[in-house]
């Protein structure tokens, strides 16, 4: 913790330099415009937040600290006999901006590990929801029965001063981080099991402990394909409606557990982290429909082209600023290539990887006609016995908690202020268009 703390606090000087100097000599330097249609549209492409974890390009897809998902993949840390990436080790790097050596990241996951016991509290108040409560729900609930316990809230009260704001927001977004698994796990077992959550075991990793907590499979490619998914949802910059809404609310100092859970309900939208829910369903349906014939690129166009014309959304297409096939859903890919190749399910991911991008394109008006991250993960779940649809969301949140929180502790560390933009009427919008 020492070093993670000491990393942090060096990078955060430059940072903090940096900012000051942007702000000094660069303060009335016009980077963009907005657009009309930009301010009706969500703001796409308007450059008015900072986010220093991550960035995403809208071709080459998401970047940690500059390096790609497969410099990641390649990079960091493994598991003895992995083959890809710890998704703590990813963590480490979002928060310091330095790759961590194999002892680091063995000592980080000792950390997450002793931060993990989640009080009594937490459970008892997810007992009192009606068991059908959607995951999400639950998961958001929990964060909110967590929140009690949050050091930077307790700091506050006391007066804490600003230069220690982002020390004591590490401490609970590593409360939090360590804490997620064990949440999700028995809210899955609650939920669609017996209620009896597997023993935690702190001689595994972070991940494959998550996995083995959910109790559907304890074969070890399981627990690689977990750390594979959490390595790559772990942030996808500071604009998606889970982070953007988990910094907004961070930037009245609500503490860590306020900010994320708020993040959770945007990410349980159908357009956001939901869509792996949708996807998975959509291909169940799928493959109904084509009754037992094998799926090929033509039934799949065809499949497609209908839907298309109904007016329907195909989910795990198309992405609000990535404008190539999401690197998120290539590693899923490869990975499902080299393990489960000859499962149908894949196969029908497959037959949809090769017709709809086309279908989409010819429709002519969807901006992205690729499959994103949520085209392929819930096939790999599903192929390793994860089957309950409306828990897939909740893999996801599990993983990008160590964003938004490396997130948190960043805009603390640099000092933003509170989030404030402007919003105008139409009528005004109208006038600001005619004076031009
Ligand atoms: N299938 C059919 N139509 C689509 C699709 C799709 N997959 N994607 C976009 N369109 C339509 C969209 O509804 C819009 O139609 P209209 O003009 O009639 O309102 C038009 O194409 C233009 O939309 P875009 O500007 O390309 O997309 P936008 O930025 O508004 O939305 C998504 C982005 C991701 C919300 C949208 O592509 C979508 O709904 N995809 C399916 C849901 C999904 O996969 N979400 C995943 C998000 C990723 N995540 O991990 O969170
Ligand atoms: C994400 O991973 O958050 C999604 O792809 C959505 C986004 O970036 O807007």
């Amino acid at each position: 913790l020492v070093a993670l703390k000491g990393k942090i606090a060096k990078l955060a000087k430059e940072k903090s330099a940096q900012k000051a100097d942007l702000l000094k000599n660069k303060a009335d330097v016009v980077i963009g415009e907005v657009s009309v249609e930009q301010c009706i549209n969500g703001g796409r492409s308007v450059k008015m937040m900072v986010t220093e974890t991550s960035d995403l390009d809208a071709n080459t897809g998401i970047s940690y600290r500059g390096k790609s998902l497969y410099e990641c993949n390649k990079e960091l840390p493994k598991a003895p006999g992995g083959e890809v990436a710890l998704p703590e080790a990813a963590f480490w790097l979002l928060l310091t901006g330095e790759v961590p050596t194999d002892a680091e990241c063995r000592a980080f996951t000792e950390e997450l590990h002793r931060r993990s016991a989640v009080p009594q509290s937490v459970f008892a108040t997810l007992a009192t929801l009606p068991k059908d409560t959607h995951p999400m729900t639950q998961l958001s609930v929990a964060m909110l029965a967590m929140q009690p316990d949050s050091k930077f809230a307790h700091k506050y009260d006391q007066g804490m001063k600003k230069g220690e704001y982002w020390e004591v927001a590490l401490e609970d977004a590593l409360d939090l981080v360590a804490k997620m698994p064990v949440v999700a796990a028995q809210i899955y077992r609650s939920t669609f099991k017996d209620g009896k959550l597997p023993a935690y075991d702190a001689k595994l990793d972070w991940a494959a402990n998550y996995a083995q907590m959910l109790g559907v499979n304890s074969d070890e490619k399981f627990k690689e394909v977990t750390r594979l998914y959490l390595m790559l949802h772990a942030d996808h910059e500071g604009g998606s409606v889970s982070a953007h809404t988990a910094h907004l609310v961070g930037s009245a100092l609500s503490d860590p557990y306020y900010a994320w859970a708020a993040g959770l309900c945007g990410l349980a939208g159908p357009l956001h982290g939901l869509a792996n829910q949708e996807c998975i369903s959509w291909l169940l349906e799928a493959q109904k429909d084509l009754g037992g014939q094998k799926p090929t690129k033509e039934l799949l166009t065809a499949y497609a082209e209908k839907m298309v014309a109904s007016g329907k959304v195909i989910p795990g297409f198309g992405h609000a600023v990535l404008r190539n096939t999401d690197p998120r859903y290539m590693l899923e890919r490869e990975f499902a290539l080299k393990n489960c190749p000859d499962d149908p399910l894949f196969q029908l991911v497959d037959a949809c990887y090769q017709a709809i991008p086309a279908v989409l394109e010819k429709g002519g008006k969807v901006k992205n006609p690729f499959p994103n991250v949520d085209a392929h993960s819930g096939q790999l779940m599903h192929f390793y016995s994860l089957k309950e649809q409306n828990y897939y969301t909740v893999v996801f949140a599990v993983s990008r908690a160590m964003g938004v929180m490396a997130q948190y502790v960043w805009a603390r560390a640099i000092g933003l202020p509170i989030e404030r933009p402007k919003s105008v009427p139409l009528d005004v919008l109208a006038k600001l268009a005619n004076k031009k």
